[in-house]
């Protein structure tokens, strides 16, 4: 089975800002340089590099929000890169049927959803979220000030009431419906986090649904429930955290979590993404090439490849190129 043949738009997000350590903004790099972008080209796709984007202006280290009960690192900064890649994003959507951005920490998906979100009538827009992490804190619900594990609380309509105003994020108006959001992968879930999916009514496969419904069945439920099926008209967006896959297959991440998936288990839900046909974006992030030993940061990074190889194609049971016949002597 060989997937249609679509034109992807690939841009870099060299962002860390979302969080304390350095190297996320290397994971671009580190992805191209596992030769994906040709890879994809061979699988029959007209793939377009986009360069990356990088916040180049100097802002404040760190914004303390208004009633200080929440203190927000980098605020300026996740505001205005995440700002900067909204309108890449919808802007390249106009060019390319998928746009993949690579990250950076997982704080660029407040610009690439917002972006998405910015093409298409808003209970139009799904998102799959693949992750250990929820990533729906607010400054309030954690104090841990790093954007990273916060995005979806800014993208999130009805949100908007608990959370502080940052000005920096103004621009963000809430897009994504709750009942358009799914979880895959879930295993380190915050307390208030818990909170915030059941009385938003989130659907979410952790970890210990994968282990009783296997992940076959967890990709077509969620699917199913994100309406991306083929004839219906959802836009579809995957943010998928490499620490969704288990350490021993991604170790160079920021927040490791043991008991993750399998990188099969990864392909497998990118080939259903594939077969369902609707994605038009998709982010991988928190490949953080400076973590472990340079042989590591390398396997990390195929990790991504293999996933994106698998949103786009690519059969583990082998693609046989289209039209093509066993060569006989002559
Ligand atoms: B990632 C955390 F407290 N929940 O909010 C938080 F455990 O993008 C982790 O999924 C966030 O890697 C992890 O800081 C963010 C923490
Ligand atoms: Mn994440
Ligand atoms: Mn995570
Ligand atoms: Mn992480």
């Amino acid at each position: 089975p060989n997937a249609r043949s679509v034109s992807i738009g690939v841009l870099g997000a060299a962002f860390d800002k979302g969080q304390t350590r350095s190297g996320a903004s290397l994971g671009p790099g580190a992805v191209r340089q596992t030769g994906v972008l040709k890879d994809l080209t061979a699988l029959g796709h007209t793939v377009r590099d986009l360069g990356d984007l990088r916040l180049q202006e100097a802002v404040p280290a760190e914004y303390r929000a208004e009633d200080g009960r929440a203190r927000m690192k980098n605020a300026t900064s996740v505001g205005r890169f995440n700002q900067q890649l909204s309108e890449r994003v919808s802007s390249a959507l106009g060019q390319h049927d998928v746009v993949v951005t690579l990250g950076g920490d997982h704080s660029i998906a407040i610009g690439t959803i917002h972006g998405h979100g910015q093409t298409v009538r808003h209970d139009k827009l799904a998102v799959l979220w693949v992750d250990a992490h929820a990533d729906i804190n607010t400054p309030l619900t954690s104090d841990s000030g790093n954007f990273h594990g916060k995005p979806l609380s800014f993208l999130m309509r009805g949100m908007e009431a608990f959370h502080l105003d940052l000005p920096d994020l103004r621009w963000c108006k809430p897009c994504l419906h709750p009942s358009k959001l799914v979880y895959i992968g879930l295993r380190a879930v915050d307390p208030l986090e818990r909170v915030a999916i059941q009385e938003f009514g989130i659907r979410a496969y952790a970890m210990r649904e994968i282990d009783r419904l296997g992940i076959d069945k967890v990709v077509e439920m969620a699917l199913d429930q994100l309406g991306a099926g083929v004839g219906a008209d959802s836009s579809l967006h995957v943010s998928f955290d490499v620490d969704a896959l288990d350490p021993s297959e991604a170790p160079c991440t920021g927040t490791p979590v043991r008991g993750g998936l399998s990188l099969r288990e990864g392909q497998t839900v990118m080939e259903e993404v594939c077969k369902w046909g609707t994605l038009r974006s998709m982010d991988v992030v928190e490949v953080n090439p400076q973590l472990g030993t340079p042989q590591q940061a390398q396997y990390t990074a195929d990790a991504a490849r293999h996933l994106l190889l698998a949103t786009f194609g690519r059969y583990r049971g082998g693609n046989a190129p289209e039209g093509s016949q066993l060569p006989r002597p002559e």
